[in-house]
């Protein structure tokens, strides 16, 4: 599949019967552009936000040795339906949605199912880092610099995509194919780095228990014991999973936005008096030292966790290119059509896939 189907859609949010008709017909060229290429963006769809929502800076920090003093309330609870995305891909969106386009410092989180032929072919990146996780089932990755790989269920791909990274992301198997994408912004200083991949297999993801509370930590630490993913914009991600009955309280650095997306049971997160909050919910925090959750059902309650430290600078994204400023923007899409500046190999690669 060519670069130019699915970009071309992320380009246009409100698209019109024609442009959804033409979208799989549209390819990049691989031989030297004889168009110019602003045809393809008829309009700038600019998103803008600085947001640093839920922060605080009251509380001294929670190193991860005392108790909870200040515990982070929930401030914001969405559903996230299934929409489509990507070549004929269903996904569950919460971060990124109009409702909560980002969380700074994160940009998007997808719970996603896919079954071949659907998925996401060709596309670019720059500015930030995508981190998948599977749950279900494995994906193939292949880049434009002949990195290729496959993650199965339990595997995490964090992908720095810095100045620039051409891939696509299908289905490995037969059938359906799930797991979770989370993207997290990069500040100014890093949004121009090299290309970097940190693979985890499901077998050297760091796992823990403590009074029918398990953890796998993908990044930062929990129950004394830290992941070695290294994470250029500090971020914790654990994936919990809460027997009937269990209770958990972890620190989250006093001044980090963070929030909970619930794959699967319910729990009841902040205050204990709450309702329980079901699977598919994404759950955002307000300010505090840490998190306490109760599983009071009758089944196992299993959710993602995210934090991180917000990067409080202005977020200018359009469809895979995040930036700080329009111009950067307007150079990352001439970048990336010119084949220049970390895209150099965009230019005549495609996926076998
Ligand atoms: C993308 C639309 C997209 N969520 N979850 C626009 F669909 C994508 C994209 C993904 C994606 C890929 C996987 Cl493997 C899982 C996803 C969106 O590839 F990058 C843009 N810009
Ligand atoms: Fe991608």
């Amino acid at each position: 599949m060519r670069a130019i189907s699915i970009y071309t859609r992320l380009l246009l949010p409100s698209f019109s019967p024609l442009l959804f008709q033409n979208q799989f017909k549209i390819f990049k060229p691989t031989a030297k552009p004889h168009i110019n290429k602003s045809s393809f963006f008829p309009q700038l769809n600019l998103k803008s936000s600085a947001t640093a929502m839920a922060s605080s800076t009251t509380m001294g920090d929670n190193h991860g040795d005392g108790e909870i003093k200040n515990p982070r309330q929930v401030v914001k609870m969405l559903l996230s339906e299934l929409q489509d995305e990507g070549l004929g891909a269903k996904v569950r969106r919460s971060i990124g949605r109009p409702e909560l386009r980002s969380l700074d410092p994160f940009l998007l989180l997808d719970e996603f199912q896919v079954s071949p032929p659907a998925g996401f072919p060709d596309h670019p990146h720059r500015g930030f880092e995508t981190v998948t996780y599977m749950l279900e089932g494995a994906f193939t990755h292949q880049d434009f610099a002949g990195h290729k790989g496959t993650i199965q269920a339990g595997d995490v791909q964090w992908m720095t995509a810095g100045r620039g990274i051409v891939h696509s992301e299908m289905p490995a198997g037969p059938g359906v194919q799930k797991g979770l994408q989370l993207w997290i912004n990069l500040s100014s200083k890093d949004k121009m780095i090299e290309p970097r991949y940190q693979e985890l297999q499901s077998k050297d993801i760091t796992e823990a228990e403590k009074d029918g509370v398990f953890v796998r930590i993908i990044a930062g630490e929990a129950f004394g014991t830290r992941s070695p993913v290294y994470t250029r914009t500090p971020t914790l991600y654990m994936d919990f999973t809460m027997q009937p009955g269990s209770q958990l309280q972890l620190p989250i650095p006093e001044n980090w936005n963070s929030f909970a997306y619930i794959i699967e049971g319910e729990g009841i997160f902040g205050n204990e008096k709450s309702a329980p909050i079901k699977s598919h919910h994404c759950i955002v925090f307000g300010s505090g030292d840490g998190l306490e959750v109760w599983n009071k059902s009758g089944s196992a309650l299993r959710f993602a966790l995210v934090g991180g430290q917000p990067l409080n600078e202005p977020v200018v994204q359009h469809g895979p290119f995040v930036m700080n400023t329009r111009a950067e923007i307007r150079q990352a899409m001439e970048d990336y059509y010119m084949g220049r500046n970390g895209f150099e190999r965009a230019q005549h690669w495609q996926s076998d896939q």
